[in-house]
């Protein structure tokens, strides 16, 4: 079989978001755009001859087709073998797992995530470095800018290959491995926790719920969950990927796992509820009609850590995101741990993991992960959590208002006003920007000061600017603004309100009650209706 060297232009827009390039499925089925930016990222990432690539995606509409295109790209661009998820299919914390387990020359990711996923809905694709994480900006800068200077790209003429037979073919000069999705994966959870605790549990009936929302996560948990674990079968509910995600958004939120949400706030609720996401990165934690935000989950997890085999020696710091909440740096405080604070997305926690300058990392988004492989981890998490609960023989709920009870609760909520006009956001995030409210007083609350989020990497020096909007107040609370950096249209407003709250007595109090002035504030001062048009958000979590 040949090469051909296929001539092209440009594309505008090839620039990657919060995590990869997010488009249109109409948008990359167009000639060439795929091609064009798979192309970009071969002439970015330096040699690329003889090396391995590992790729997989999670499973939803145009995941093969995509597959095949960047099979017979990497052959015609001289990669040895690339390693392929069954089916195309391979969830992004496993596929940060093979590639540092088989320490290949990093990995194609096809996924949109949360994003509906149908010949209407949303595409995405990104690159993982070596080390098994999102490509950090200098290197997804250098794709962009590739990608606006491309005049051909190379591809091999050859057949498809049968993507859903295990073993070795030949793609021209270059091997395809198809390999199990799952079986490392789950090889490298059974060294992090205790099975046999776990295995116990659900023996003594301990009762739970998995939503794999129709999206990649489903093998995965069957296997986990109810084949080695012995979870009764039926635990792991819309276990089978579908191209569509069932008409689904896979988000696994309040809003949008609303089926695993009303069993666990229904009658026979069980103990436990888990949701992940489209591409297993996501993670929900619900108890018996009890829900845990991400940032509560992470600081949890931080303050049970040692409960748990892998992470039985202690932690070497906790790093969460700006926008989550400041509740796991009381937990790291209280271990004498550094605490970290990172702008939004999974890449900017890899040097930290990397330097082993924290070993658990968090985002409010639902995110939470380790230093076991450099994506955030759904399942991870929920078999983090059925350790400590098998442990622990408590309810979540338990736990939860215990663990706030020692710490204090950070009373936290996020607002999102998803599809509103890109202009309007813009002027918005401006109008905010040009404010100077320092010792101002907004309600009740005096500004301590306010900002636009920048970071300075302490590993590698590198500078991020305009990471979001933070109004903090003198008390500690905070209202926090960034527009979405992984939606295909319009812009998203994210509003992130925080407020500490020492009183134990005022724990149980609904965070929209809590956090009533506070949100008002941030409505005021960000001017929301008057610009978007919208008086309440579309999506609260
Ligand atoms: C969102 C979340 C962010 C997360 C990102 C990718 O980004 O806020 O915390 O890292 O999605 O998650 P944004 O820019 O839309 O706020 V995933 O599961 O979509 O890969
Ligand atoms: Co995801």
């Amino acid at each position: 079989s040949a090469v051909r060297i296929i001539q092209t232009t440009p594309f505008d827009g090839q620039k990657p978001g919060t995590s990869g390039l997010r488009k249109k499925v109409k948008t990359f089925a167009q000639p060439h755009y795929l091609e064009n930016f798979v192309q970009a990222i071969f002439d970015s990432i330096g040699e690329v001859g003889g090396k391995v690539l590992v790729l997989g995606g999670d499973g939803r509409f145009h995941n093969r087709t995509a597959c095949q295109t960047i099979l017979k790209m990497a052959a015609a661009n001289g990669f040895a073998r690339v390693m392929v998820g069954r089916g195309g299919i391979l969830s992004t914390p496993a596929a940060s797992c093979v590639i540092r387990k088989y320490r290949t020359f990093g990995g194609i990711i096809l996924s949109a995530s949360h994003n509906p996923g149908g010949p209407d809905e949303d595409f995405g694709i990104k690159y993982n470095i070596p080390a098994g994480g999102p490509a950090p900006e200098a290197v997804t800068e250098a794709i962009f800018a590739r990608s606006k200077a491309i005049t051909e790209y190379r591809i091999q003429d050859a057949a498809d290959i049968d993507l859903d037979r295990l073993g070795t073919q030949q793609l021209g000069p270059m091997a395809v491995e198809v390999f199990d999705p799952v079986a490392d994966y789950a090889a490298l959870m059974q060294t992090l926790f205790d099975f046999d605790a776990i295995r116990a549990a659900f023996k003594a009936g301990f009762g739970m719920k998995f939503d794999a929302m129709h999206a990649v996560t489903g093998p995965y948990a069957k296997a986990i969950l109810e084949d080695m674990l012995d979870a009764p079968a039926g635990t792991v509910m819309n276990g089978t990927p579908l191209e569509d995600f069932g008409h689904g958004h896979p988000d696994p939120n309040l809003v949008h796992a609303h089926e695993l949400v009303e069993a666990l706030f229904g009658p026979d609720a069980p103990d436990f509820g888990a949701a992940s996401d489209g591409d297993g990165d996501r993670n929900m934690i619900l108890g018996k009609n009890f829900y845990v935000t991400p940032s509560d989950s992470l600081a949890v997890l931080a303050a049970n850590a040692t409960l748990c085999p892998g992470y039985a020696g202690g932690l070497k710091g906790i790093a969460r995101s700006m926008p989550t909440s400041a509740a796991p740096d009381r937990v790291a405080a209280a271990l004498g741990i550094p605490a970290f604070e990172t702008p939004t997305g999974w890449k900017f926690f890899g040097t930290l993991l990397d330097a082993g300058k924290a070993t658990l990392c968090g985002e409010e988004s639902f995110g939470t992960g380790s230093d076991h492989v450099r994506e955030k981890d759904g399942l991870w998490a929920v078999l983090m959590w059925l350790n400590v609960l098998a442990v622990r023989k408590e309810p979540v709920a338990d736990i939860v208002r215990a663990h706030w009870a020692k710490y204090g609760r950070n009373v936290y909520s996020r607002h999102d006003y998803e599809g509103i006009d890109s202009a309007a956001a813009n002027g918005l995030m401006d109008h905010l920007r040009g404010l100077d409210l320092k010792g101002k007083a907004l309600g009740a609350y005096k500004v301590a000061f306010n900002d636009d989020f920048a970071y300075t990497d302490p590993v590698d020096g590198s500078i991020s600017t305009q990471q979001g909007i933070r109004i903090v107040f003198e008390d500690g609370s905070r209202v926090v603004f960034r527009l979405s950096g992984t939606g295909t249209e319009g812009a998203t407003l994210r509003v992130y309100i925080e407020q500490f709250e020492p009183d134990v007595t005022k724990h149980h109090l609904d965070p929209q009650e809590a956090l009533a002035d506070l949100i008002k504030i941030a409505r005021d001062v960000a001017q929301i209706e008057a610009r978007t048009g919208r008086a309440e958000p579309t999506v609260i979590t």
